[in-house]
């Protein structure tokens, strides 16, 4: 097997600065070395480059923050995670904020509709992700990232001559969610987009839930992409992210819920976002991430198979 690691230094996405040295961190944390050990090539294809501002002359739209970067970020993204997909490899986003993802998983879906195959999107995120700039209060375009995946219209034109695909609402699982705005719940509402809250992560635990998807999947014949947002992960677990919110994931939980989705074969690409070293206490969120995804990909304490919901 093959990892592809993209570094998308983006920042502009998100409220705060800092994200750009989250490719930086994850490399200092070892996720090469990490995924060497487990016995996978990993390829590091380094950092994307900042690119060059849009001189486009099209109307930008109201409430979409740094719209005209961020939009040279993504066409560009997208081509990128076509083409890694396309080599065979699992191509891994570092990010950068979560507004990369809307190139990242537009890209690996592209691919997969190729291939004939549906993609579906985990989303593991404390927030929604769901806001368009009509719904938003905060204008931060990795708060819509979710939203225009699935085709929700106000920023039309952000792929450039990327074509565009979207995920039917019924293929993204919004998972660990405790922060959502008004008008952006309204709309998750309205389109039906499964959610898996924190309340119900506490009524019945993260094994039950995450087989729920991985078996969707599977019944679909079709593939998974993990947009995995670090502040999914509770703040004492990982501090290095700008929006923290209480009550999230606990170590254990996220560690089943990769160990679950390794043993599961379904995930293709993903990306792994919102890390901030300028907030972070001494790489202590960067580890941890990396520990997370060496789990992904088979670090296991024994051998044991998981077992399914028919066993339990
Ligand atoms: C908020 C926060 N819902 C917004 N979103 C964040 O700005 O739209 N997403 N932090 O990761
Ligand atoms: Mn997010
Ligand atoms: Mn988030
Ligand atoms: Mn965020």
């Amino acid at each position: 097997r093959r990892v592809a690691l993209l570094g998308v230094p983006i920042e502009i996405g998100a409220g705060l600065r800092g994200t750009l040295m989250g490719p930086a961190a994850l490399r200092t944390a070892g996720i090469g070395r990490l995924l060497e050990q487990l016995r996978i090539e990993a390829e590091d294809h380094g950092d994307m480059t900042r690119p060059q501002r849009d001189r486009g002359n099209d109307p930008t739209p109201a409430n979409a923050n740094f719209y005209g970067e961020v939009r040279s970020w993504v066409g560009a993204i997208s081509a990128r995670a076509y083409e890694l997909a396309q080599s065979g490899a699992v191509p891994l986003f570092m990010g950068g904020d979560h507004s990369l993802s809307m190139g990242s998983v537009n890209g690996v879906a592209r691919y997969w509709q190729t291939q004939g195959k549906p993609l579906f999107v985990l989303w593991l995120d404390a927030h929604a992700d769901y806001n368009t700039p009509t719904t938003t209060l905060t204008a931060n375009m990795h708060g819509m990232s979710a939203a225009f995946l699935c085709g929700e219209p106000g920023l039309d034109d952000l792929l450039g001559d990327e074509p565009r695909v979207s995920i039917p609402s019924g293929r993204l699982d919004l998972f660990g969610i405790r922060s959502i705005d008004p008008l952006e719940k309204e709309l998750v509402r309205a389109r039906a987009i499964p959610v898996v809250d924190m309340r119900a992560i506490d009524e019945f635990g993260v094994g039950v839930l995450i087989r729920r998807v991985i078996d969707r999947v599977r019944a679909a014949g079709g593939v998974l992409h993990l947009s995995f947002d670090v502040d999914f992960l509770d703040p004492a677990v990982a501090p290095g992210v700008g929006t923290t919110v209480p009550g999230g994931a606990t170590y254990r939980e996220a560690h089943l819920i990769m160990e679950l989705l390794h043993d599961s074969g379904l995930v293709r690409s993903l990306d792994v976002v919102e890390l901030n070293p300028f907030l972070d206490e001494r790489g202590r969120t960067a580890r941890v991430a990396v520990e997370l995804i060496g789990s992904l990909f088979g670090m296991q304490i024994t051998d044991r198979q998981t077992p399914s919901n028919a066993l339990l």
